[in-house]
């Protein structure tokens, strides 16, 4: 997969690249990331990238000009143009496993009051947000996108961490889990799982998933 993405703030979406699985899987060729700063797409001597909203109102507007110069350079037929915003449809694992499948997605990171309507109307293909709040910016909206659609290229997580039994992929939350030492200040782990009987230990977890899921998020079970 390659990513490019478009923002005013480049450190603030490259300090998660620079760590841990997202770095790795860049190095081992599995993702490429490139992050352009949206002002190098002006053309007037004080890089402007913002402007009043016609209308009145408080606040700017991201300009048209610089991001249909910037997406025009880098979109080819097999690229996704996705708009992060607050307004566009949350993110969820599926969607997630959806633009996984992608080759090429060209991510714009929205700020200020949002971006000219004419950008969505011409350029964008996916509106996303990641969740109901709203952030500065989109730069750290687009980190966690593409921390989720990354870690489910092939080959990027190890089988240590394989995302098949996360959280959402089944539908459920993970119930609990332990390590050693089977005693801490008088915490014990349950019994079960230090039994090395595989089915009871399957067993186990798969009820709590359901029970914590049910405590926690019993929006998750409606669906069944
Ligand atoms: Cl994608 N952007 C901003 N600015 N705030 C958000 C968001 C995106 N998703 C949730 N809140």
């Amino acid at each position: 997969m390659e990513i490019d993405v478009l923002t005013l703030f480049p450190r603030i979406f490259e300090g998660p690249l620079e760590e841990s699985i997202l770095k790795r899987a860049q190095s081992r060729g599995l993702v490429v990331v490139r992050v352009h700063n949206l002002r190098d797409f002006t053309h007037d001597k004080h890089r402007v990238v913002d402007d009043k909203p016609y209308g009145g109102g408080p606040g700017m507007l991201m300009k048209p000009e610089p991001i249909f110069e910037a997406v025009e350079k880098f979109r080819r037929t097999d690229s996704r143009v996705v708009l992060m915003t607050p307004q566009g449809s949350p993110l969820t694992q599926a969607r997630a496993e959806e633009f996984s499948r992608v080759a090429h997605l060209i991510i714009i990171c929205g700020h200020y009051e949002g971006v000219d309507e004419r950008v969505r109307a011409a350029l964008v293909n996916d509106e996303v947000s990641i969740g109901d709040y709203v952030l500065t910016n989109g730069a750290l909206a687009a980190a966690v996108f593409v921390d989720a659609v990354v870690r489910l290229l092939p080959g990027v997580l190890g089988d240590e961490n394989s995302a098949d039994d996360d959280s959402f992929t089944d539908g459920l939350l993970e119930g609990p889990q332990y390590t050693r030492p089977p005693e801490f200040r008088g915490l014990t782990v349950p019994e079960v799982l230090l039994s090395g009987n595989h089915e009871a230990i399957a067993k186990w977890r798969a009820e709590w998933a359901r029970q914590r899921t049910r405590e926690r998020r019993p929006d998750l079970l409606k669906e069944d």
